[in-house]
């Protein structure tokens, strides 16, 4: 049937039953730890590998980095894919520290919606906020789950009335917890009456589902002590007074939010959120390109590099660029033209992320995030096509804030940092910079955090200890111009002088005056603060 709205025709049936999106929220609030309940209930994994409290060992599936393990925090995306009650589930875990936010607002990018992680005791914080506002441009739609239900948590009222007034988004509960902190029992499914109690004794239960005919069904106050029963009622009558209903169009254009109550370590809440996704969540969506947009159901395949990531696994130690399929029917074996640099690749072992390993990924469809192995030629930002000229675009790219000088403990082994160093820029986890007058390198970050990452994954993965120091720089701009005009520049200012690792100028420098003093000075030079990630 066709679309009423757009008047496109319906998507295949493998298109539409995907629903690809990324988790996102203030960091800490349990994102990982839904991330794998959602592989428990799709069946990709037996038993969700417990999120531990800070500092103890984890073993959960997305925070695969020895850091992540060390420190109970993301520090990069990861994707997930897996099926679920007859749909494909294509989901990132997103880190929620601002240090890292570059890595998800990129991934925003390659999702059709967001679920929102709020925790039930802190409501909407900063990094919340923040994102949100970047969901908002991108008009991608939100789905809420507010978590940690199983502790003290704020008056619920007060954590939608928080989130329509902070995010301007209008609220609606799928359904609505019953108790508070140690009384809470578990929710009222609002959407399919149905009672879903928790067990507080097995966190990886199924929680028990007892279906309800209207609120005067007398199972009701079977399950539900007295004491909890009226409050319930009560609030359950106000919030359908006065809260909308959920309106699956004002969802996808991202005016509303539904929003789940749960507690993802005690797998509650996640299944109804997972049917949520499924049932009201959006399809793969139009990409934006030039110079033309992509339609998901266009027969010829393309994608976009989100994301590359390398030594991913010490077992597999190679690149892998994260794709997301922007349309068709790919098949393993498929040659793709790679727009930049017009070359043709075959694409012959790509990877399905599945929860503990990966797969050998035979076919994906518009909506798939896959990864292809490369050695290096696949980079942020890059499109595959089947022919076509097509750029997506979109992708942010951060400028750096934050400069360091690195060195290797063992100064003969600079050639090693120096390699490891060029592996790390071109997966855009740092900016790299080597100066052009004496030795050494310099890094640029967005974060501080960032510094921590890459000296404890240069250790890790090239067996290379190393020192971050203070650098006399503090801002980098790229130089551009024509030929000529950067020469000339480049000239007369050496000791300001880099070159990042694809070999394009930098001026770096330590006062805005030296750079208000180049725009003056130099009219045919332009400097700016990030680089483009498509040229
Ligand atoms: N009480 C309670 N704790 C939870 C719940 N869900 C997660 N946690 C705990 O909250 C902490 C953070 O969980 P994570 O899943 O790592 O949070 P995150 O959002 O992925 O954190 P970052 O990736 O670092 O932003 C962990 O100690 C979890 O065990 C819950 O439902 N109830
Ligand atoms: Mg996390």
């Amino acid at each position: 049937m066709p679309d009423i709205q757009t008047n496109r025709p319906a998507l295949p049936p493998e298109i539409a039953r995907r629903r690809t999106f990324a988790i996102i929220s203030h960091p800490d609030a349990g994102k990982t730890t839904l991330t794998e309940k959602f592989l428990l209930y799709g069946g990709a994994i037996q038993m969700a590998g417990q999120v531990r409290a800070k500092g103890e060992a984890r073993r959960t599936r997305s925070d695969f980095m020895q850091m992540e393990k060390d420190r109970g925090i993301s520090v990069s995306a990861s994707a997930m894919s897996f099926d679920y009650s007859g749909f494909r589930f294509n989901l990132v875990d997103t880190p929620g520290h601002s240090d890292f936010s570059e890595d998800t607002y990129r991934t925003l990018t390659a999702v059709d919606a967001a679920v929102m992680v709020i925790d039930g005791a802190k409501g909407v914080e900063s990094q919340t906020q923040k994102l949100f506002e970047v969901c908002r441009l991108r008009d991608l739609p939100i789905l809420t789950f507010c978590n940690k239900m199983d502790r003290e948590s704020r008056d619920v009222f007060e954590i939608i009335d928080e989130i329509q007034e902070n995010l301007a988004i209008d609220v609606t509960p799928a359904s609505w917890p019953i108790g508070q902190g140690r009384d809470f029992i578990g929710c009222y499914d609002i959407l399919r009456d149905r009672l879903q109690l928790m067990d507080r004794a097995d966190r990886n239960k199924i929680a028990e589902s007892i279906e309800i005919n209207g609120i005067d069904d007398p199972k009701l106050v079977e399950h539900v002590p007295a004491n909890l029963l009226e409050t319930f009622l009560e609030e359950l009558e106000m919030a359908r007074e006065l809260l909308p209903p959920l309106d699956r169009q004002a969802l996808l254009d991202g005016t509303l939010t539904p929003i789940w109550f749960g507690s993802a370590i005690n797998s509650f809440g996640v299944q109804e959120l997972m049917d949520g996704i499924s049932q009201y969540g959006p399809e793969p969506q139009i990409q934006k390109a030039e110079p033309r947009d992509i339609l998901p159901e266009e027969s010829k395949v393309s994608g976009f590099v989100f994301k590359v990531q390398a030594n991913m696994d010490p077992k597999h130690r190679d690149r892998v660029a994260f794709v997301r399929m922007a349309s068709g029917h790919f098949k393993r074996g498929m040659k793709l033209t790679h727009v930049r640099s017009k070359k043709l690749m075959t694409i012959s072992s790509p990877v399905l992320f599945l929860a503990s390993d990966r797969e050998l990924a035979e076919e994906a469809w518009a909506g798939d995030i896959i990864g292809i192995p490369n050695h290096g030629q696949l980079r942020i930002g890059d499109t595959l096509t089947e022919g076509e000229a097509l750029r997506v675009t979109g992708i942010p790219s951060f400028a750096p804030e934050l400069l360091q000088g690195v060195r290797a403990g063992d100064p003969l082994k600079s050639k090693h940092l120096e390699k490891a160093l060029m592996q790390f820029a071109e997966e855009g986890a740092a900016k790299v910079f080597k100066p052009s007058i004496g030795s050494g390198f310099i890094v640029g970050v967005v974060g501080q955090l960032q510094f921590e990452v890459l000296a404890s994954r240069i250790e890790m993965e090239y067996g290379l200890p190393v020192r971050f120091e203070p650098s006399q720089f503090t801002s980098a701009r790229w130089v551009n111009g024509d030929r000529q005009a950067i020469e000339n520049f480049v000239n007369t200012n050496k000791q300001h002088i880099a070159y990042d690792n694809d070999g394009d100028t930098v001026f770096l420098t330590r006062l805005q005056w030296d750079i208000d003093r180049v725009e003056r000075d130099y009219p045919d030079v332009r400097l700016t603060a990030t680089k483009e990630l498509m040229v």
